[in-house]
């Protein structure tokens, strides 16, 4: 394990452009990119090609994962959409199937969209999922395994009922989709919702079926918004309060409360209430503004999501589609387009006002080498390599203490945008107390690095914690969009560690801080900082020091992702 600090004076700052610059001894030599693929990901779920988006009815059954998602099985851009299945006994190591669905009838002759399934009386999975039908409505269509006793589920048979919801009764055909998981009310009716937009905004239509074949429409929506337009893949689950498990989508626990979620504005926003289930009521606790100040799943790119219980590890398990940040035209050229998140567990905070993610734990099985130091200075305007590990494909967790808290900034009353901010004060902008965190996917020379890192405000005698996500400088290329993102987050900093975790995989990188409180995922494409040519480095560019508490690094070994037809039958062990 070789830990190199590197001290870089302030004049270091402003001869390389402003920006964090290093110098260290016998380093790897630089390459330029020479794999024809260096942004295909290792331990991320992505299929061999083509184009994915949104993850759809995830579920566990009978000890089996199983994953489908939106799937163009034939070029790298959206269309010919396919429900594509796989499936995993540990969320990490994943076997492709053969398709569930694909758009052969004239229910969804023009697409299979998204959609969700539901566990009927605890062992019938079946799919509620929207079809464009040959007028290119949008119906809601179902569909059961052909054969229940094959616990991979592979064969999947459509309803001859399709499609069992129309877009009737002034309903716009065109944005009628996503059904949610389906949840047994006191009545023994099911539930559920499907995503609508009414005079341009958006709405939750509520559903409910004795037979989950023939259903009504309830007259008043579960939930709509007057500030937001069209609500895409919608999900309704419980959380439960002060409490370490998730729960099930049909439970009737009292301590829990109710997660909308929506997908709008390319982002996923979530609000929390009460519901009730004896009337439907669901009283929310704060609204959807789409003003800015809405919690959203992840501050980066993450948009399409679902959820579903866990019933082994009894959790609730997030995933979500996770868009390149490049044009199309680059898609085609590299021949797929898309990942999934790693998959999250999902919490009610302590504080009962927001969730809280964590990648799922079986991801550490893929830990190997490790390096790891504790109670680290790290100098106003210095950075330290974190060397001995492939930095491109690793596990970071860092946690940081700040005895200068007090010398904070005044915190402008006109800083209301995280974003915003994160992008103005990028991580080259000096601040007091931060700019610190890391560089991930940093060149040698660092004129490629993405910065995630923490400032720290004073504002009428509190203080105030900004995480960014700062992609400015995360490519030499043109092409990727490389717009910063950010967040504030709810930590006391003069009684909590600020932490952060960053998963890195070649072109991703997911960071959750203050431990999930905030999550940014940002895709990012370098052209110098790739394979063994990325280096990793913590870093302070405030003027006051800060003590890196605790740091630990290590590579990450490549998760299985095979297809079934090279093996005679779906088998992992
Ligand atoms: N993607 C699906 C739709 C959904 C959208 C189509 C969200 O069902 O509304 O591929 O990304």
């Amino acid at each position: 394990m070789k830990i190199s600090v590197i001290w870089v004076i302030f004049f270091s700052l402003l001869v390389f452009d402003n920006g964090i610059q290093c110098s260290h001894g016998a380093g790897r030599k630089l390459q330029s990119a020479s794999t024809e693929q260096p942004y295909r990901t290792a331990y991320h779920f992505q299929p061999p090609k083509n184009w994915m988006n949104d993850p759809n009815g995830p579920l566990y059954y009978k000890g089996i994962y199983h994953l489908f998602y939106q799937y163009n099985p034939y070029a790298a851009v959206w269309g010919n959409i396919s429900w594509a299945h796989s499936i995993s006994y540990d969320l990490v190591n994943w076997i492709h199937l053969d398709h569930a669905l694909s758009p052969e009838d004239p229910f969804d002759i023009n697409g299979c969209w998204s959609g969700s399934t539901t566990i009927l009386s605890r062992e019938k999975p079946v799919i509620l999922y929207t079809g464009s039908d040959t007028e290119n409505r949008q119906v809601q269509n179902l569909a059961v395994p052909k054969n229940l006793s094959d616990p991979f589920l592979v064969e999947w048979v459509k309803s001859s009922h399709n499609p069992i919801m129309t877009p009737v009764d002034g309903i716009d055909p065109q944005n009628f989709r996503d059904p949610t998981t389906a949840w047994q009310g006191p009545d023994g009716l099911w539930r559920v919702l499907v995503g609508n937009r009414m005079n341009g905004h958006g709405r939750a239509l509520l559903y409910r079926s004795q037979d989950f074949v023939s259903w009504t429409r309830s007259k008043d929506p579960l939930h709509s918004s007057t500030k937001t337009d069209m609500w895409e893949c919608p999900d309704f689950y419980p959380v439960a309060i002060d409490g370490k498990y998730g729960v099930d989508t049909s439970s009737q626990e009292k301590f829990t409360k109710h997660v909308l979620k929506a997908s709008f504005n390319h982002h996923d926003y979530y609000i929390l209430g009460n519901y009730t289930p004896t009337t439907d009521n669901f009283s929310v606790d704060t609204d959807f503004m789409d003003n800015g100040s809405d919690l959203r799943y992840d501050y980066g790119q993450f948009y399409a999501s679902k959820t579903f219980f866990d019933s082994a590890k009894k959790r609730r398990i997030l995933w979500s589609w996770i868009q390149e940040s490049e044009n199309t035209t680059y898609d085609i050229k590299k021949g797929w387009s898309g990942l999934q998140s790693i998959p999250r567990s999902i919490l009610l905070s302590k504080t009962g006002k927001q969730l809280i993610q964590w990648p799922v734990e079986e991801i550490e099985e893929l830990r190997a080498k490790n390096v790891s130091y504790q109670s680290k200075q790290l100098k106003g305007g210095s950075i330290l390599e974190v060397s001995g590990i492939t930095a491109s494909q690793a596990d970071v967790e860092i946690s940081f203490d700040l005895s200068n808290i007090k010398e904070a900034e005044l915190m402008d009353p006109s800083w209301v945008d995280p974003q915003l901010i994160c992008s103005q004060k990028t991580a080259s902008f000096r601040g007091s107390v931060g700019p610190f965190g890391i560089l991930v996917l940093a060149s040698e020379d660092l004129t490629e690095q993405t910065a995630i890192f923490f400032r720290i405000f004073r504002s009428n005698g509190k203080y105030v914690v900004l995480m960014c996500s700062d992609q400015s400088r995360s490519s030499l290329r043109e092409g990727p969009n490389k717009a910063s993102y950010g967040a504030f987050i709810d930590i006391d900093p003069l009684y909590e560690k600020i932490s952060l975790r960053s998963l890195i995989d070649h072109s991703i990188v997911e960071s959750f801080g203050g431990e999930g409180r905030v999550c940014i995922t940002a895709r990012v494409y370098p052209k110098l900082a790739i394979d063994e040519q990325a280096y990793l480095f913590a870093f302070n560019n405030g003027t006051f020091d800060v003590t890196i508490s605790n740091l630990n690094a290590w590579n990450m070994k490549k998760a299985q992702i095979v297809s079934a037809t090279k093996r005679r039958k779906p088998h992992l062990n």
